[in-house]
């Protein structure tokens, strides 16, 4: 069965419990259950993972080589700041969709500016918890169409 990656990166692990005026109520843990419906009904296994810890992530990138079809990426605020998850983005052979609860374009202007976007297949922002089904049916789709 093909696979794919949901990777979340530092603070995310808090969703649902601070900040819900900008992230919203809902849970890392609800987010996932959201996450195995939509690929249960795509039929596709489902790998979610996060960490606080950019290296981590990278590897988690890495190790998915070979094993998953396709990432979805939430860098948290590494999206802003880190060449070195952008070039891991850039190491896999499978899409990477990029991911946001918020509409970084709409906030500070520093969150504008992603270094992942031009690594990946295509962003998905501003549509809170909703935005990771979207994201694993928008990246099968690129992978059923790429083979
Ligand atoms: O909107 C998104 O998904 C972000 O990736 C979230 C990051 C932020 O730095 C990006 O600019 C946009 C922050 C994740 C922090 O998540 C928290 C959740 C609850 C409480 C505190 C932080």
């Amino acid at each position: 069965m093909s696979s794919v990656l949901v990777l979340n990166g530092p603070n995310l692990n808090l969703l649902g419990t601070r900040q819900p005026e900008i992230y919203g109520s809902t849970t890392l843990t609800e987010v996932e259950s959201m996450c195995r419906e939509a690929a249960r009904e795509l039929e596709f296994d489902l790998v979610f993972e996060q960490s606080n810890h950019e290296g981590v992530l990278i590897d988690q990138l890495h190790e998915a080589q070979g094993r998953q079809d396709g990432a979805v990426i939430n860098a948290g605020g590494l999206t802003h700041t880190s060449v070195a998850l952008a070039d891991a983005v850039r190491s896999v052979d499978f899409p990477v969709v990029e991911l946001h609860l918020s509409n970084i374009h709409a906030r500070e202007s520093y969150r504008s500016h992603s270094y992942i976007a031009a690594a990946a297949v295509g962003q998905i922002c501003g549509f809170g918890p909703l935005g990771y089904p979207l994201a694993i049916r928008a990246l099968v789709g690129i992978i059923q169409r790429s083979v």
